[in-house]
């Protein structure tokens, strides 16, 4: 079973990895730990696998590039490499129940650098959980957005891609995100209501949301409280049962 976090700089990708991964151990689970963030300094769990030992942001900063610069540089540089890391996780998923995948940083060297894509292409079935904190749901049409974004990111990926707000324990009214992110219908009913652009763009593309989005569980998640754990264990199980239905 590969459950890879992608998210934006900050989600909550390599805390997560390291906090949902001890708990999947408390249970009794043997886990394995994947680290492809090339700019990562210091990791809060022993990555079993860790493009670093390949190439860091650093070092290639230490040749003169800028740090955007260097961080699309080191997945160039490890595209020869792409092989031997797909090989290496595909065996380490043989010999642990669950191997966690943590992502790049910049969640669009993942999904834009073909290392991502390729990576993700040739592992089999994995479980992406997009992690997006509660800060961005400012406006009806970011709730929009995120239920998009997640298709966008299964369109690109491929794989089953689930939603995951992260750090809940700073929401402020964790109801109402719910509502909005869940029920589709309340969403289109009141962004009906918003005479602008936005509004309107928002409003059509939630009216097809039931059409083209396979039926999937939202998931709620703390790094910090372990809120939800339970529930990612369920979809990861369920996942793994049925690769695809996650209702
Ligand atoms: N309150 C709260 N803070 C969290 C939670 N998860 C992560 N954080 C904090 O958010 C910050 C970023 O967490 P990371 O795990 O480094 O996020 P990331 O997505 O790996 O970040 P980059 O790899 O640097 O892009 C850290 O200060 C974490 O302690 C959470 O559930 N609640
Ligand atoms: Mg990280």
């Amino acid at each position: 079973m590969l459950l890879t976090f992608v998210g934006t700089a900050g989600s909550g990708k390599t805390t997560l990895t390291s906090v949902f991964g001890e708990y999947l151990e408390e249970k009794g689970y043997e886990v394995g730990y994947v680290n492809l963030d090339t700019g990562a300094k210091k990791l809060p769990y022993k990555p079993d696998i860790d493009v670093r030992k390949t190439i860091t942001v650093e070092e290639i900063m230490g040749e003169g590039y800028g740090p955007n610069g260097a961080i699309v540089e080191s997945y160039d540089r490890l595209m020869p490499h792409i092989d031997h890391y797909i090989a290496k996780i595909l065996e380490l998923e043989q010999r642990r129940e669950c191997v966690i995948i943590d992502t790049p940083g910049q969640m669009e060297t993942f999904l834009f650098h073909e290392f991502g894509v390729k990576l993700m292409e040739n592992l089999p079935q994995p479980l992406v959980v997009y992690l997006f904190s509660p800060e961005i749901l400012r406006k009806l049409y970011d709730y929009c957005f995120v239920r998009f974004f997640a298709l966008m990111i299964d369109l690109r990926l491929g794989g089953t891609t689930v939603p995951a707000m992260n750090k809940i324990d700073l929401a402020d009214d964790l109801e109402k995100h719910r509502q909005y992110l869940e029920d589709i219908d309340y969403l289109t009913t009141r962004l009906k209501l918003d005479p602008s652009t936005q509004g309107l763009l928002a409003y059509k593309l939630c009216t097809f949301l039931p059409e083209i989005s396979p039926p999937i569980r939202i998931l709620y998640l703390s790094a910090k409280t372990r809120e939800g754990f339970d529930d990612l264990e369920t979809v990861m199980y369920e996942h793994r049962c049925t690769c695809g239905d996650l209702t």
